[in-house]
C-alpha cells in the first residue's frame, strides 16, 4: 500500500471524510489517492479553506483536515490558522512540500514550514521517511484534540505519498481518552468561597459550548441566583439569551470596564472563558476570581485562582455539593437592562428577529455586535464570532458550517465582507443554504471612532454587486421590511445589503 492510500484509510477510520483546501503541484501526489467516498471542498483562497474547515468543525465538533499548497498556500492562510490556535479548533494542516531528496536545494515552493508556522500552530512536523507518515499523522491528530485543542501542521514532501508502506495495510487506531475530571479538593475550595460570598457573578466562555455545558451552567446560576455575563471576546454564544439571569456581554474593549461591571460582586466564577482578553488592557483585573477551564495555557497566565479541569464536570460537581450543603438564594434576581435607543440599526435587528429561529449566525459587525446580542434571541451555540479578531473569518466559517446542511446567516460589515468574498463561490459550488446580510456603513466605523481622521478609514464598496458575480441573488435594500421578507422567504442563497449613513 502507498502512503497516500494509507493516510486516507487512516482518516477514514477516524471518521474524517473530507478535505478542505486549495491545491498546487506539491499536493497532487497526495490528493490523487483520495477515495471516492471523500469530499474535497475547494476554496478560492487558501485562508478561506482553513476558515471553512473551522466552520465545519463547529457544525460537527470533529477535527478537520486542511490541505495547503507549500510556502505560498501556508503563508497565505496564516491568519486563519492563527484563528484556529486562538479559538482552540482541532485541525490537521497538511502542507505539500518539495521532494524529500531535493529539500537541500531549496527549490521554488520549498519552505521551512516548521519555522514559518511557529506561533500559529500547537506543533509542527515534517515527514522525513515513509515509515513516519502514519505515526506522524496519529501524533498530530492526538495533539489537536488534547485540550487546549488547536491546529497541528504536517509537512508532506510530494514523493512520500507514492512510497510503499507496509504498516499502512493494517492501520490500528489507538483509543485515546482525555478526561480532565475535577478533583474534589478543587470543588471544596470553590464551595467554601461560594458559601462566604454574598454576591456572585458567573462569566461564561466558549468552553461552555465546546463541552455542551450550558444546561449545567444555567442550573448552577439559578441555584446561586447569580447573573451570567458572557466573556469579553465572545466567540460562541453559550446560553439561552432569554434567561432572566443573562446580563449581556462584558466589554471587549477596556479591562477597566470589565472591572467596573464585576466589582459589584464579591466572587466571580469564570467558566470556560478568558476574562483578560480585551482590546485595551488598561488595568490589571484584581477581583476575587476563580477561573475554571480545561486550558492550562490560559490558566497559567492568570494571577487569580484557577482550576484546570473540564468545566462541565466542575459545574456538575459543584452543583451536587451545593445541593447537599447550601440552599439559599444568595442575591436578588436582577433584570437585564433592555433599554435600547430606537436608532436605525436597532430597528433593523428588531425586524430581523422574527426570521432567525433555526438560523445559526456568524457575525462580523464590530460596531453593532453588542446591539445585535441585546436584541435578537440566541440559543446556546447559535452565534459564532472570530476569537482572534481576524476579519474575513465569518464568511469563510459560515460557508464551511453550511456544508453540514444547517441554515446559516452571516451578518457582516462592508469592511469585513471585502476580506473573503470568494467564500460565496464555494457556497454556490457546494449548493449550501445560506443568507448574508451586509451592514454597509461605508468603511471602518469601529476604527474611525478613535480620533484619527483620514479618508483611508472609509473605503466605500458595493458588496451586493460582488455577490451577484459569484452567483448569489443579491440586492441593496430600499425597504427593510419587504427586503427581509425577500431574503428569508425561501432557501435560496441570497445577500441583502443594508446601507447606513456613515458614522
Ligand atoms: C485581518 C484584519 N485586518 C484588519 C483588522 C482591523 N480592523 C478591525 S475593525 C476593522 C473595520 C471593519 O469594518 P466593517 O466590517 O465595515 O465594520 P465597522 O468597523 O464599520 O463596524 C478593521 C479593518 C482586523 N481586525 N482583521
Amino acid at each position: 500500500m502507498k502512503v497516500g492510500n494509507a493516510l486516507f484509510k487512516l482518516m477514514s477510520e477516524l471518521g474524517i471524510r473530507q478535505v478542505f483546501g486549495n491545491p498546487g503541484t506539491t499536493e497532487l501526489s497526495f490528493l490523487k489517492h483520495m477515495p471516492k467516498d471523500f469530499n474535497y471542498y475547494l476554496a478560492l483562497h487558501d485562508g478561506i479553506s482553513v476558515g471553512m474547515a473551522e466552520g465545519y468543525y463547529f457544525a460537527t465538533r470533529k477535527p478537520q483536515i486542511v490541505n495547503l499548497h507549500s510556502s505560498p498556500g501556508l503563508t497565505n492562510a496564516m491568519g486563519f490558522i492563527y484563528e484556529a490556535l486562538i479559538s482552540r479548533i482541532p485541525l490537521i494542516v497538511l502542507v505539500g512540500q518539495q521532494y524529500l531528496y531535493r529539500l537541500i536545494d531549496e527549490p521554488v515552493l520549498y519552505g521551512d514550514f516548521i519555522k514559518i508556522s511557529q506561533g500559529v500552530v500547537k506543533s509542527a512536523y515534517e515527514i522525513r521517511s515513509e515509515k513516519d507518515a502514519i505515526k506522524t499523522f496519529i501524533r498530530a491528530y492526538k495533539e489537536s484534540i488534547t485540550p487546549p485543542y488547536g491546529p497541528v501542521l504536517i509537512s508532506l514532501p510530494q514523493d512520500i505519498p507514492d512510497m510503499e508502506v507496509s504498516e499502512g495495510e493494517k492501520v490500528d487506531i489507538p483509543k485515546y481518552f482525555v478526561s480532565g475530571t475535577c478533583d474534589t479538593s478543587a470543588i471544596e475550595f470553590v464551595l467554601d468561597k461560594v458559601k462566604s460570598a454574598s454576591s456572585i457573578a458567573i462569566v461564561a466562555g466558549y468552553e461552555v459550548s465546546i463541552f455542551s455545558a450550558h444546561e449545567e451552567l444555567v442550573r448552577l446560576a439559578e441555584k446561586l441566583n447569580a447573573p451570567i455575563y458572557t466573556e469579553p471576546y465572545l466567540s460562541i454564544f453559550p446560553i439561552d439569551s432569554s434567561n432572566i439571569l443573562f446580563k449581556g456581554p462584558l466589554s471587549r474593549y477596556k479591562a477597566s470596564d470589565v472591572v467596573k461591571e464585576l466589582e459589584k460582586y464579591d466572587l466571580v466564577l469564570v467558566i470556560g472563558g478568558w476574562l483578560n482578553y480585551v482590546v485595551f488592557p488598561d488595568v490589571d483585573i484584581r477581583l476575587n476570581i476563580v477561573e475554571v477551564t480545561s486550558d492550562f495555557k490560559e490558566a497559567s497566565k492568570r494571577k487569580w485562582d484557577t482550576i484546570v479541569c473540564n468545566p462541565k464536570d466542575f459545574l456538575i460537581k459543584l452543583y451536587n455539593m451545593l445541593y447537599k450543603g447550601l440552599n439559599k438564594n444568595i442575591i436578588k434576581r436582577e433584570n437585564r437592562d433592555l433599554e435600547l435607543q430606537g436608532d436605525f440599526i436597532t430597528e433593523v435587528f428588531k425586524e430581523m428577529k422574527g426570521y432567525l429561529d433555526k438560523y445559526t449566525i456568524f457575525a462580523e459587525i464590530p460596531t453593532y455586535r453588542d446591539t445585535l446580542i441585546k436584541i435578537i434571541e440566541l440559543k446556546p451555540s447559535s452565534l459564532y464570532i472570530t476569537r482572534s479578531g481576524l476579519l474575513g473569518w465569518a464568511l469563510s466559517a459560515l460557508v464551511g458550517y453550511s456544508i453540514n446542511g444547517a441554515k446559516v446567516l452571516a451578518i457582516i460589515g462592508d469592511g469585513s465582507f471585502n476580506y473573503t468574498p470568494q467564500a460565496l463561490w464555494s457556497a454556490v459550488k457546494y449548493s449550501t443554504r445560506l443568507k448574508v446580510i451586509v451592514i454597509n456603513n461605508e468603511g471602518y466605523a469601529s476604527l474611525s471612532r478613535h480620533g484619527v481622521e483620514a479618508d483611508w478609514l472609509f473605503p466605500s464598496t458595493s458588496p451586493w454587486k460582488v455577490a451577484l458575480a459569484y452567483g448569489f441573488e443579491a440586492k441593496e435594500s430600499r425597504d427593510i421590511k419587504n427586503d427581509l421578507k425577500w431574503l428569508f422567504e425561501d432557501d435560496k442563497r441570497k445577500l441583502l445589503e443594508i446601507r447606513l449613513a456613515r458614522h
